[in-house]
């Protein structure tokens, strides 16, 4: 029998796309939002912390013991990690700049991918999670954080438990409802099915991907929301944390004497919530519901995990897992995230690479979130388009012991920084002041050490802290912003920028 041309093109076509997609791994990329130490790390929360399938995942590949965020506030953060860019290099220093109308030309993670033969899809909360920061031009298809559902509107019938519903007169351009109040929310919501809630949502979407054929390698992110306030979760997760077995973090009670000026004002912002919380008794219950949301995202978390193991790409996909920064409950009587410290800054950060990573490895050298971006392309054989901040730490991937002196670096706020070697902390504030900790005896960060006996300590430690800081991104107010063109306006020019 004669075979049709046709027929053997398809043939090897066939062969070079399967031949294509075994050479290039697949990406499934992880992140989790205000996901502190406590979760599964060493040095982390002094009770028991319920997170089997980040255990899971850790025996899958390499846990990195000292990871820390880009910066520790979420905007930032995020861009950090999408665009392979510190805070000093692209002026988006807070939750209130767009990074897209600012850095049009800007390449990000997925960007990046899509350039060079993959297929970008998503879900949750990559970028940051309000209208105007994850344009859907990045994607092949993105399915946006549910908003309009639960727990974000629960309607009249919840009773909320300590604080009362605010309204907030922007409300979410999607649904066009009020907001439910951010600060201090928590609880679990009676009658409401796990499946309804908005991470179960975007792993749903996430775990569908996985059920289907791709014909190209795909980079597939997964942004799931808690534990993001408000702390809501099914009544399972709170069950785990029975309210008598809480441990109250260990608190210093003169803690800040030797912390400078800039160092207490951190400390001092949004402590009126942590305020309120400790004058209604609530600090455990605050803590149980902390601890229940990082449950219930370890359960998305196993879901991914079955549904990758069922898939047909397990064998051939990378698996990065992080948190976009810490979070204080109370140390250095703080509550929230912004500060400069380990609270604030150190985060779960898990990598699985097929072929590379030994399961159940543990690394103690310290990265910062910038590797995600440089070690992603370097796995799967792209070459980066633009100039990026971090480094590759493929090469701990294959050794975790090799010889690494390239220390953590954090930013809060234009100018002020943190350098985090495997054992001192450094911080250096926008006037000049500074705090060093050595953690080799100090792993609460007590005791400020900064002077001149650790000259040369300091003087390694600062050689990484940025020579300039970019200006500030302009603020959001500089547009207007239509969500649905996802168009901005330039207020001042009336210049139209696209991000459809
Ligand atoms: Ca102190």
């Amino acid at each position: 029998m004669k075979r049709s041309p046709i027929i053997i093109l398809l043939f090897f076509v066939l062969i070079a796309a399967t031949l294509s997609a075994k050479e290039r791994p697949n990406v499934l990329f992880i992140s989790v939002d205000d996901m502190n130490d406590w979760a599964g790390l060493s040095r982390g929360y002094p009770g028991k912390v319920h997170v089997p399938n980040l255990k899971r995942l850790s025996n899958l590949g390499m846990t990195f013991d000292n990871a820390y965020t880009a910066s520790p506030v979420c905007c930032p953060s995020r861009t950090a990690v999408m665009l392979g860019k510190r805070p000093s290099t692209s002026g988006i220093y807070n939750n209130g700049q767009w990074w897209f109308p600012h850095l049009p030309k800007a390449i990000s993670l997925p960007m990046a991918f899509r350039s060079n033969g993959y297929k970008a899809i998503g879900a949750g909360k990559i970028f940051h999670h309000t209208a105007g920061f994850n344009p859907p031009v990045q994607w092949d298809h993105f399915q946006r954080l549910v908003f309009n559902d639960d727990p974000w509107f629960r309607g009249k019938k919840i009773n909320y438990p300590w604080s009362k519903p605010t309204k907030n007169p922007a409300g979410y351009p999607f649904s066009g409802m009020p907001r439910i109040p951010h600060e201090g929310d928590w609880g679990t919501i009676p009658g409401l099915d796990e499946g309804k809630y908005d991470d179960s949502k975007t792993v749903d979407y996430v775990i569908s991907e996985l059920g289907k054929p791709h014909r190209k390698p795909f980079f597939l992110a997964c942004g799931i929301f808690r534990p993001h306030l408000p702390w809501y979760a099914p009544k399972k997760y709170f069950d785990l944390y029975p309210i008598e077995d809480i441990v109250i973090p260990d608190v210093l009670k003169d803690d800040l004497d030797d912390v400078p000026e800039e160092g207490k004002k951190l400390a001092a912002s949004r402590r009126g919530d942590f305020i309120r919380i400790k004058e209604q008794g609530k600090w455990k219950e605050a803590i149980q519901a902390y601890l229940a949301c990082i449950s219930f995202a370890d359960a998305q978390l196993g879901r991914l995990l079955d549904a990758m193991k069922k898939s047909k790409y397990s064998n051939n996909t990378i698996i990065v897992f992080w948190s976009d920064h810490g979070w204080h409950l109370g140390e250095k009587n703080h509550w929230h995230k912004s500060t400069l410290w380990e609270e604030a800054t150190r985060i779960p950060f898990i990598m699985s690479v097929p072929g590379i990573t030994e399961g159940g490895t543990d690394c103690k050298r310290p990265i910062d979130t910038l590797c995600i971006y440089p070690t992603l392309l370097e796995l799967c054989k792209i070459k980066p388009a633009n100039e990026l901040d971090g480094v590759s730490i493929v090469p701990l991937l294959k050794n975790p012991e090799i010889p690494w002196d390239i220390p953590a670096v954090s930013e809060f706020g234009r100018g002020q920084c943190t350098v985090r070697s495997e054992r001192y902390r450094y911080i250096r504030y926008s006037d000049g002041t500074s705090e060093l900790y050595d953690h080799s005896r100090d792993p609460k960060e007590w005791n400020n050490l900064s002077g001149e006996k650790y000259h040369d300590v300091i003087k390694t430690l600062e050689r990484f802290i940025p020579d300039n800081f970019a200006p500030n991104a302009p603020s959001k107010n500089t547009y207007d912003f239509d969500p649905y063109s996802y168009t901005w306006i330039d207020k001042k020019n009336g210049k139209e920028i696209h991000g459809k």
